[in-house]
């Protein structure tokens, strides 16, 4: 960890060294049992950190539910205004918080950077919306009445994340339910809890400074157990869920339980189409970051490219050639392409997805594997693999969260072509390449991609901010993010008043006394 500098970027995030003891994240009170937080890049022990028990949890609850009173009662572009101070305090630290995202998550020291742009943009975003809060009027069919509607916040959001997006994701979250007048309770994911301490307490800096209370921004780190402290909770009005199917099936059971809301951002099975009139040289780019970017973890990672017979020979052959450029190594180093999966869990994922492929009759065209030896001690690197597959195979089917791309070939028509995209239980992020305005516009229609995410003549993942994020089916159906995604942050109240001296009823109903 000395070589990269970790020490200095713990210190910047005020985050305790190991020999410290445990980091609970400002106005964070958690006492429970220790996370120790590895890093997959060097297999080095980074830092500890406390879990909540259910009394932490308890006082964390009380804290928020008592600083909603204040929050809630500032001005919207007021809210906005210390959103856009916390903001410019990830400004002052992106360099730091990118190299722990990419020293505890593993994803590329770029990528890391990235990640706390996408969450410097969503507060810009959200400032501005601060002042967009906007409802509708309507005309009252009653005279002398006026009808409007207002969007109020909802109280205490509980936000529920992965390891693969351990601070943006929190971000576009958080930033919209601030704005919208909510607090918010964080659970971090427990592979990367450093990175949710250093969040919480870049955010617990700015409410301190602008004399706010700190439950505004709350977190509690633990396993599923803690994330079962939220789901069951009536006090928590919506629950923000992000990470697999299986785990956001729970959570919608639990919420739909006590007829709270939720939004969930699940799996994906993104798929590429490259029809016969694609640029290659655009597709190779597309593929290969979308398959190989952030080592395949990202819910956004291309896993399948449905490619023409036609030309099925070429792509196939520049893919492979693309792949034998890849380097593969610490993602601190720049000159590497691909870092390491989050644990050796993970590892054992990928291995199985490869075995189980070739079982059911696919052919390996890049060759996967395990990398060991000086530089891969952590035992997570592994080797991006391609094999050509069917799109009703079983493995083909779900998503692995590895690199690990399927090829599968189609003939005839686009429509072909849709019908595989949309054969797979998620609907999270599509794209096609193509110059055929008529095989874009058909990929695009009603007809077309089944998924929340639709592009044309780009990749599957790296998705602007600006757009509401998410996607359908097994996806889960929520959207985070810019457009209005806002509007699940809060609850619509219709208001209508009576401007005269009499009360006429709706619908002309007659009630004389
Ligand atoms: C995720 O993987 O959970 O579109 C989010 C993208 C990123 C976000 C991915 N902006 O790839």
């Amino acid at each position: 960890a000395t070589q990269f500098g970790i020490e200095n970027t713990l210190k910047v995030l005020d985050i305790k060294a190991v020999n410290e003891g445990a980091s609970t994240g400002k106005n964070n009170f958690s006492e429970g049992k220790l996370i120790e937080s590895y890093s997959p890049v060097d297999g080095q022990l980074i830092a500890k950190v406390k879990s909540a028990t259910k009394s932490d949890y308890n006082s964390v609850i009380e804290t928020a539910t008592k600083a909603f009173k204040t929050w809630r009662t500032m001005p919207a572009p007021q809210r906005g205004e210390i959103v856009r101070q916390f903001g410019n305090k990830l400004r002052e630290k992106k360099a730091a918080l990118g190299k722990l995202v990419s020293y505890e998550m593993g994803k590329s020291y770029q990528e890391g950077l990235g990640e706390v742009q996408e969450m410097i943009d969503i507060c810009d975003f959200a400032v501005g919306l601060s002042r967009q809060l906007h409802g509708l009027t309507m005309h009252s069919e009653r005279p002398g009445h006026r009808m409007y509607e207002q969007y109020h916040p909802l109280g205490v959001v509980g936000i529920i994340s992965a390891f693969n997006f351990p601070v943006a994701v929190w971000s576009w979250n958080t930033a919209l339910a601030w704005v919208c007048g909510n607090v918010c309770i964080w659970k971090p994911s427990e592979k990367t809890p450093l990175c949710g301490v250093a969040c919480q307490n870049i955010a617990a800096e700015v409410f301190a400074e602008n004399n706010l209370p700190e439950g505004i921004s709350c977190m509690v780190n633990g396993n599923y157990e803690v994330g079962e402290f939220i789901t069951k909770d009536t006090r928590i009005p919506l629950v923000s869920a992000t990470g697999s199917t299986r785990m956001g099936k729970i959570v919608a059971q639990e919420v739909a339980g006590r007829l709270g809301k939720s939004l969930l951002e699940l799996g994906g099975n993104n798929a590429i189409i490259v029809t016969p009139d694609a640029d290659i040289k655009m597709t190779v780019i597309g593929a290969v970051f979308g398959a190989v970017g952030t080592a395949g973890q990202r819910c956004t990672s291309t896993r399948r490219l449905i490619i023409h017979e036609s030309i099925y020979d070429k792509v196939k052959q520049a893919i492979v050639d693309a792949y034998k450029q890849l380097k593969i190594g610490n993602p601190l180093d720049e000159t590497n392409h691909v870092g390491p999966l989050i644990d050796q869990d993970a590892v054992k994922m990928y291995e199985k997805a490869l075995e189980k492929v070739v079982a059911e009759g696919g052919t390996i065209a890049v060759e996967g594997g395990v990398l060991s030896g000086a530089g891969y001690e952590s035992g997570c690197y592994v080797k991006p693999a391609i094999a050509e597959a069917k799109n009703d195979f079983e493995i083909v089917q779900h998503e692995t969260f590895a690199p690990v791309l399927y090829l599968l070939k189609y003939s005839g028509d686009v429509e072909n072509a849709i019908e595989i995209q949309n054969g797979v239980a998620q609907g999270l992020s599509s794209a096609i390449m193509t110059n055929n305005l008529r095989e874009a516009e058909r990929f695009l229609s009603h007809s077309g991609s089944d998924c929340g995410i639709a592009n044309v003549n780009i990749g599957t993942s790296g998705a602007e901010i600006g757009g509401a994020f998410g996607g359908e089916k097994e996806t889960g159906g929520g959207r985070e993010s810019g457009s209005d995604a806002w509007k699940v942050y809060m609850r619509r109240q219709t208001n209508t008043i009576n401007y005269t001296t009499e009360l006429p009823l709706a619908q002309g109903i007659k009630f004389d006394l």
